[in-house]
């Protein structure tokens, strides 16, 4: 039987037998995924079809839009003794069960030696903003025990490509239980989900993943880099290599207690005007970027009083009370596998930043001062934007892991470099 032990432990094959087998079976011809492939043959088909007739399009939309009406109404067929769920991320029983599928299934590096732990208020945050469809949070349940053993997500954004505003879903937390790996669950939970999207008249996406994938090529790429907080834990945990001595290390990252811009403050709820109106100007610059409205910039931007998950600071300048710069960080710890004396390495991401009259360097030292504070352990950020400009005066190391990121039904005319980049996924 699978009890909730087994499937949440990370090594533990009793269940090995329920878990895969009805799986393989369907993976050998089963009647249900025949009539899948049929359907998805036929997909196929008018998708090509419809890529021959835009051929000489060099950019823009590959499928044109279908009528919502032909869009099939149930969802595809599972392999049986699985059955789809839609998450509600208001309940707080199943968040606490995706909660656990995605801190034991999730994201590792190459190494394995951290995973993402993204907390339930994170994830709260991450999947309800303004406009979100609770029918684009997907889950797959064994049937007999209701345990969830994989999930994908979307939420709606606008994305501006070049002059173009593009409605679509960001795809995010695709994960299958570490048992369930390498039967072709993927495509069908993709599927599904497209599915679900196309029925919302929406026909393009954007996400990111660490590794490359073949089809389609990344448009763009970018690397993380990283800035130490806690050199002492960050060497003793295997995350950073000591350079020269630790004396050495902590001086080199020392930091001053308190932010240095005047006027830098936690960002208030009457802040939001300002931050939408910086932020359209400064993301205008870059080939893809996201569109925020009011709302948006109030769910994504606005810290909440008792989580740890978002937070933004902004400078207002003391004579003319403006708001003329802000900078943001999302905090995102990885649990720290096998070591005895470190569990959790806390972590904050850098999200948007934007610089009109302090130096994009000071902004960003003012945030690692405030993280730093935070009890935040490493400092991260994509080389996207202008990031890259700091990176050397703020003593940011390049890491390891890369991010490629790839649109759904939209072709562009060529790979964009990550200072073209002005979008953030989490
Ligand atoms: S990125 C985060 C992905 N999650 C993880 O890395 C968590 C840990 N890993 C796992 O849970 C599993 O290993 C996953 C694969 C689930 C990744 N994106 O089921 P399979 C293709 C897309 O036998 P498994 C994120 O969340 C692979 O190339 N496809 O494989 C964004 C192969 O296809 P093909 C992927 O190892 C997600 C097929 O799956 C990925 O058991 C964006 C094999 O399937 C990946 N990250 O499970 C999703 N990894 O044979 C796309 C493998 O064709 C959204 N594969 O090469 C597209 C837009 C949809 C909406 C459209 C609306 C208009």
């Amino acid at each position: 039987s699978i009890g909730e032990e087994d499937l949440d432990s990370d090594d533990d094959t009793s269940d090995e037998e329920d878990l895969s087998k009805p799986l393989q079976k369907e993976d050998h011809g089963g009647d249900e995924e025949k009539a899948n492939d049929e359907d998805e043959a036929e997909e196929e088909n008018d998708e090509q079809q419809d890529e021959d007739e835009d051929e000489d399009e060099d950019e823009g939309p590959i499928d044109p839009p279908h009528d919502v009406a032909e869009i099939r109404t149930q969802p595809y067929t599972l392999p049986d003794h699985y059955e789809w769920c839609t998450c509600d991320v208001n309940h707080e029983e199943t968040m606490s069960e995706i909660y656990n599928l995605l801190k034991h299934n999730y994201v590792e590096d190459v190494e394995s030696m951290f995973r993402f732990d993204y907390s339930i208020e994170f994830l709260k945050w991450a999947l309800c903003p303004p406009r979100y469809c609770p029918d684009w949070h997907v889950g797959v349940r064994v049937e007999r025990t209701k345990r969830i053993v994989a999930f994908i997500t979307g939420v709606p954004s606008r994305i501006k490509i070049r002059s173009k505003t593009v409605e679509m879903a960001e795809i995010n937390f695709l994960c299958i239980h570490k048992k369930l790996r390498s039967k072709r669950l993927t495509p069908l939970l993709i599927k599904e989900l497209t599915r679900r999207v196309h029925i919302m008249d929406i026909w393009h996406a954007v996400y990111t993943t660490g590794i490359v994938l073949q089809t389609p090529p990344p448009f763009g790429m970018s690397q993380y880099w990283h800035r130490s907080l806690n050199p002492k834990k960050l060497v003793e945990i295997g995350f950073s290599c000591p350079r020269s001595t630790l004396a050495n290390a902590i001086k080199l990252y020392k930091l001053p207690d308190m932010p240095l811009t005047s006027g830098f403050r936690a960002m208030e709820r009457s802040d939001v005007e300002a931050i939408q109106s910086l932020l359209r100007d400064y993301l205008a610059q870059f080939t893809v970027a996201p569109e925020f409205s009011k709302e948006d910039i109030e769910h994504w931007f606005m810290p909440t009083r008792d989580d740890d998950v978002i937070h933004t600071f902004v400078v207002e300048d003391p004579e003319s009370g403006n708001v003329t710069d802000f900078c943001s960080f999302y905090i995102l710890p990885s649990t720290i596998l096998g070591n005895e004396k470190y569990k959790v390495l806390k972590a904050a991401y850098s999200f948007y930043n934007v610089n009109t009259k302090t130096s994009l360097c000071q902004l960003m030292k003012d945030a690692l001062i405030v993280a730093k504070q935070k009890g935040i352990d490493v400092f991260n950020a994509l080389d996207i934007m202008h990031n890259k400009d700091v990176f050397e005066d703020l003593e940011f190391k390049p890491g390891d892991g890369n991010l490629q990121y790839y649109l759904y039904n939209y072709r562009l005319k060529s790979q964009l470099l990550p200072e073209e980049l002005g979008l953030l996924l989490l």
